[in-house]
């Protein structure tokens, strides 16, 4: 069995359509001072990838494309609008299921090359719904703006991970109790030998708490191959920079492990709440970037819906946290003055996101701002300001305006 796409990158290139009007903002083209950022990025460029519907184009080279909003109407996101995200440009078109290897080594006692075959038989199988949400999620509302992919709220997903955990592995591999760290390598490569593989590690104690783990589906189907196909690792509530797509490689650390994009990038200012920092006095202490904070997002109605007096309209959206879980969601049409609590769906796990709902019956016509502020149970919660030299770990109070007519 071969896994083929063919020639993709040039697929990639012929399929751009077109959306008129509004062309998606390049990272670092400088927006009108005061302009409206776009909300929500369904006005941008969309593309067609391999295995993909139509999703928002950040960046061609490497591929980096966004799921619309309106797919967050489903609990699970299907894979085929799962956004994607890659650093280097250099990405297998094809992958032989067959011939394919996951390799351990380093401080073990026992190096494995695992085949997914192996994978799929020699270890129990694991389950866990999760949310996939890149750091830099939501870029695009920061202000001052800041360099990166412009992503909307669409650089998150959430999907039911199937596969195996990292500490069976690592068990099998007899890896030493002595270790500290451990490393993760896909088989995408820097286009240039002046840029740095992607390799991303995690400490060993975190490896083996059984909950990371590697993934070879996703919502019960095997990985597109733009989401890292064969195989995913997934460490359930925190950022996706640590997912490495297309594994094929853990090494096992007796030491530290050094990497550009574990100590050069990916850092946050440490010990401080959202990330939080000022353009004109930077944190001087970094670490990096790990569990995800609470935010909740609007998803309905669209940004410019009208809405009738005395009809009932549905406000709905999600709400997220790194695995405590979500205590409450409140809604506030007075500028935080007064909350009401939202009513939530029913948990779909801890790493899931969760859905909130509130209905809005207008009594007179008018413009409505709503804000809405998640909170999870160690009581943590969103702020009403925010920002990073990075663009990292949004979760600014949002807000959506409804007319009333
Ligand atoms: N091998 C590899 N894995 C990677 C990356 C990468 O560049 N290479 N990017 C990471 C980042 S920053 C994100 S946001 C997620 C995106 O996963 P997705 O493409 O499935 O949405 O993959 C992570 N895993
Ligand atoms: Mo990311």
């Amino acid at each position: 069995m071969s896994y083929k796409v063919s020639s993709f990158i040039k697929l990639f290139f012929v399929t751009v359509v077109l959306f008129a009007f509004y062309s998606c903002s390049s990272p670092d083209e400088k927006k009108e001072e005061g302009s409206e950022l776009p909300k929500d990025g369904s006005k941008g460029t969309m593309v067609t990838a391999p295995e993909k519907k139509p999703l928002l184009l950040l960046t061609d080279r490497p591929p980096n494309l966004e799921t619309p909003l309106k797919y967050f109407l489903e609990d699970f996101t299907p894979n085929d609008v799962f956004f994607v995200r890659w650093h280097l440009s250099n990405l297998p078109t094809q992958i032989n299921a067959d011939t394919f290897r996951l390799r351990v080594s380093g401080n073990v006692n026992s190096k494995l090359e695992l085949s997914l075959t192996d994978l799929k038989t020699k270890f129990k199988s694991y389950s866990v719904n999760a949310v996939c949400e890149c750091a830099g999620n939501s870029r695009n509302n920061f202000n001052p703006r800041v360099p990166g992919a412009q992503w909307t709220n669409g650089g998150m997903g959430n999907a039911k991970w199937t596969g195996v955990k990292l500490k069976d592995v690592l068990e099998m591999a007899k890896s030493k109790s002595n270790s500290k760290f451990v490393s993760f390598n896909g088989m995408d490569a820097p286009p240039l030998p002046t840029i740095p593989d992607f390799v991303k590690s995690l400490d060993y104690n975190h490896s083996i708490d059984g909950e990371v783990m590697i993934a070879y589906e996703m919502n019960g189907q095997a990985l597109p191959l733009l989401n890292g196909y064969p195989l995913k690792l997934v460490v359930p509530g925190w950022y996706a920079t640590y997912w490495i797509g297309m594994l094929n490689e853990i090494k096992v650390y007796p030491d530290t492990f050094k990497g550009y994009w574990m100590d050069k990038a990916y850092l946050v200012p440490r010990g401080i709440k959202n990330g939080n920092e000022k353009p004109d006095s930077l944190a001087k202490n970094l670490v990096p970037i790990n569990k995800l904070d609470v935010r909740s997002i609007f998803v309905a109605p669209e940004p410019g819906t009208v809405a009738s007096v005395g009809v009932n309209t549905e406000i709905q959206g999600l709400a997220l946290d790194g695995g405590d879980g979500i205590e409450k969601v409140e809604i506030s049409n007075d500028s935080g003055k007064t909350w009401t609590a939202a009513k939530l769906d029913a948990s779909l796990g801890n790493y899931s996101w969760r859905r909130w709902r509130y209905n809005f019956k207008p009594t007179a016509a008018g413009t409505y701002k709503f804000f809405v502020k998640a909170t999870n149970t160690k009581n943590e919660t969103q702020p009403w300001h925010q920002w990073n030299r990075s663009g990292f770990m949004r979760n600014e109070i949002e807000s959506l305006v409804i007319k009333v007519k």
